[in-house]
């Protein structure tokens, strides 16, 4: 099994048959193993400086009907917000004071924001932020839409593909969503020139070892300059309420075959890998991860953006809780980096 871990470190890929016995002959030691060449690679490529980016959860009203998420339209369950632009200004002046150089400004497909107002929200971000990066994670948009918040001055954004099976994806989401309509945003996101990021939920029900070959295959070929990485996690008022949680084995078993397939890709440690383990963050870190995102949003409204079960987003999963997150890295011999840490091209990895 070192074998092809070596390999990969190597020559950045394996045969498909190679990732299905790295994939399901992984034992405590492999894993070992395969975090520590990838800490490795961060290492190399990073130093021991970790990015943040303060989240800010703009709304959590959708249109969508994902099986697994909280925040689904089909939720009676939560009180639905959508946070005002000077609210979300407001936000960034609080992270900015913190150190924050990047704002991620989330959301659900929230069809009272339109596309208008949030080329105008970003506007106003970039006007007033000059020497920071804005990213969106808004969903599916047109490429129309995607290009004017790009020239507002978006930079970056997160769209993760979550399966790239289509049958798998059905099994994820209703019948009206499309999975070739998301990868067709992606191949937009990226021609348009945003750092772009996608990525998987790991462990989601229905998902096979050769659904994970085909995601590794796929972002290998995408090239993205972000890679989100996390659990399924359940949350008690959606359909997958009783299936189980992805592990915390595997979540960073993946991250560290994406930190040796690309290793100069921008890689979350995710809230929700800190959700499932209590030292989630830093194993994600010691498996190659190289980036943080605390959440930045108002106080009132994270318990009601509520993606999955107990989303943590206090303490050092928070802005304020950056002292504590700075003394978490320090254990383990990492720092928070303040500068923007933008995906750097170079000629090996354009
Ligand atoms: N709705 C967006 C998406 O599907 C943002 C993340 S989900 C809360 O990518």
């Amino acid at each position: 099994m070192k074998q092809w871990i070596d390999k990969l470190r190597q020559e950045r890929t394996l045969t498909p048959e190679e990732f299905r016995q790295l994939l399901t002959g992984c034992d405590a030691e492999i894993l070992r193993y395969i975090n520590k060449q990838a800490q490795e690679v961060a290492l190399l490529h990073f130093g021991n400086k970790i990015y943040i980016r303060g989240l800010i959860e703009i709304s959590n009203c959708c249109r969508n009907n994902c099986y697994y998420c909280g925040i689904r339209k089909g939720n009676p369950n939560i009180e639905r917000y959508r946070l005002s632009r000077e609210s979300i200004l407001n936000c960034c002046k609080q992270g900015y004071e913190l150190g924050f150089r990047t704002f991620v400004l989330q959301g659900g497909e929230d069809p009272a924001l339109t596309n208008d107002q949030i080329e105008m929200t970003v506007a106003r971000i970039r006007q007033e932020y000059p020497d920071c990066a804005i990213t969106l994670s808004l969903g599916e948009k047109s490429r129309e839409a995607y290009e004017r918040f790009f020239r507002a001055g978006a930079n970056r954004y997160l769209l993760r593909h979550e399966t790239y099976n289509e049958l798998h994806y059905r099994q994820l989401h209703p019948a009206e969503m499309s999975g070739k309509r998301r990868l067709q945003c992606l191949a937009d996101l990226k021609e348009i020139g945003y750092q772009t990021g996608t990525g998987i939920m790991v462990g989601s029900p229905g998902q096979t070892v050769e659904h994970i070959i085909e995601d590794l295959l796929f972002i290998e070929k995408l090239r993205p300059e972000m890679i989100g990485i996390g659990p399924f996690l359940p949350h008690h008022d959606t359909p997958f309420a009783e299936y189980p949680s992805g592990t915390a084995e595997q979540t960073i078993l993946l991250l560290s075959i994406f930190r040796l397939m690309h290793p100069s890709a921008l890689i979350p440690a995710t809230t929700a890998l800190a959700t499932l383990i209590p030292d989630g963050r830093e194993r994600g870190i010691l498996a190659g991860a190289n980036v943080v995102m605390p959440n930045l949003s108002p106080r009132e409204e994270r318990r009601k953006y509520e993606l999955y079960n107990d989303k943590a987003s206090l303490g050092a999963e928070s802005a304020e809780g950056l002292a504590a997150l700075q003394k978490q890295l320090k254990t383990i011999g990492y720092e928070i980096s303040t500068e923007r840490g933008d995906f750097k091209y170079t000629t090996e990895n354009i």
